[in-house]
């Protein structure tokens, strides 16, 4: 999921991109073991979905997969290759949250506690005023397949500037608490600094309490928040980390509990955090390892160190040559995805699986002791096949969702046809 200017990109880049990738994509860094390829097979195969955003298996023993569609729909299916139906869990599309390219119904979440308490949690844009909308809902008492629309309580409203940039991925931490990723507000370039700002949610990754209240707020705010006790400087108390562009996707590894991201950047680089507590990702001051611009005053007064990604590529040759993994291949628009824990693929253990948006590339590191230990092109770019988010289940095992609506694995490609998927 791209800046306002995807549909211009999705026009001019593909040429381009193609020659480039074509030119480059065999360099790699010498230092970093290589992973096997990969090529992409459909998971569902009868099914097809319209913009899918998200899967996530539920997490009770029903062995039920579901998946959010961008204009508003939530669909549950039989965790089944050969499943054939699909049922309508949640439907907001006559509140039309999908009007700019990157609105939508975009984040869903399951209650840690949801085989008890049947209730999970949403996030998708509105209109009149433009605004981000995270709700709690709960399961119709009398249809479990079901969502009750009538037990919708609104947790918190985000009021949005323009229409891009929304973030939108929601997740349960080990904690407990509900973590939020929300973009810089849009437009392009953050022109009103707001991801250095922590007196505004833009640009942030947030964390609150579902579960409790804090003063006349439909959340809690938990007590060690990094900017809790700060409110006389206009801190805000539900800040987590800051200086996200758009971090599109993130997940939590779930053998480890660190928090990825993939923030998606401006014109030069795309990048992957490793998010902690307090942090200070750079935007709109840094670009993945570069200035972007200058810093604005309250940065200087927050004397923050600003923390890099642990990978960066580059938008083209020429700035490959500038970027710090100058082997890694180019893309235009990151999908962050998960640390891989199946068992179909035992050598993607511990990988970090991510993709590009625009070209369909995806892609594998494993990150150790600080080091990129791997790092790997897993399948060749297709750019029919735009890869807009990724999923796990129960089991570990990570799913692609592309809008060409189908939900993918990956699996090892044959040696003759190598990357050639
Ligand atoms: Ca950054």
């Amino acid at each position: 999921m791209r800046k306002a200017l995807i549909l211009n990109r999705f026009t001019f880049f593909p040429v381009l991109s193609l020659f480039c990738l074509l030119t480059f994509s065999a360099l790699r860094s010498p230092a970093a073991d290589e992973l096997a390829a990969m090529q992409l097979k459909v998971a569902f195969p009868n099914l097809t979905f319209n913009r899918p955003l998200w899967l996530e298996e539920a997490p009770d023993d029903s062995k039920r997969m579901f998946v959010v569609e961008q204009f508003g729909r939530i669909l549950s299916f039989s965790k089944d290759t050969q499943c054939k139906d699909t049922n309508v869990f949640l439907d907001i599309t006559e509140r039309k949250p999908h009007e700019n390219n990157e609105e939508g119904l975009l984040g869903f979440a399951f209650h840690p506690d949801f085989k008890q308490n049947h209730k999970f949690y949403v996030y998708y844009s509105q209109q009149n005023p433009k605004r981000s909308v995270l709700s709690e809902f709960t399961v119709s008492a009398t249809d479990p397949q079901k969502a009750d629309l009538a037990s919708e309580r609104i947790i918190m409203q985000t009021p949005m500037v323009y229409g891009n940039h929304n973030g939108g991925t929601i997740l349960f931490g080990r904690d407990g608490y509900l973590y939020i990723s929300v973009g810089d507000g849009g437009l392009g370039g953050d022109p009103h600094n707001f991801g250095q700002s922590t007196r505004f949610l833009y640009g942030k990754i947030l964390r609150i309490d579902v579960n409790s209240r804090t003063g006349s707020l439909q959340y809690g705010i938990p007590n060690d928040n990094p900017f809790v006790g700060k409110s006389d400087k206009g801190l805000r108390g539900e800040v987590y980390a800051c200086g996200l562009r758009n971090p599109w996707r993130m997940s939590f590894d779930r053998e480890t509990g660190e928090l990825w991201v993939g923030d998606v950047g401006q014109d030069k680089f795309e990048e992957i955090d490793l998010i902690v507590k307090g942090g200070n990702y750079g935007w709109s001051v840094r670009e993945g390892f570069h200035p972007f611009k200058e810093p604005v005053d309250r940065l200087k007064d927050q004397s923050t160190r600003l923390i890099d990604p642990i990978m960066e590529y580059a938008h083209t040759p020429a700035l490959q040559k500038e970027c710090k993994f100058p082997d890694h291949s180019i893309g235009l628009s990151i999908t962050g995805g998960y640390v891989y824990h199946g068992k179909k693929l035992p050598g993607l253990q511990g990988v970090y699986l991510y993709a590009d948006f625009v070209q369909g590339t995806v892609w594998g590191l494993k990150y150790e002791h600080g080091q990129i230990t791997a790092d790997s092109q897993l399948t060749k770019p297709n750019l029919a096949r735009s890869i807009a988010s990724f999923g796990e289940d129960r089991d570990g095992e990570v799913y692609l969702l592309a809008f060409d609506g189908k939900i993918y694995e990956l699996e090892a490609a044959p040696k003759q046809t190598a990357q050639a998927n």
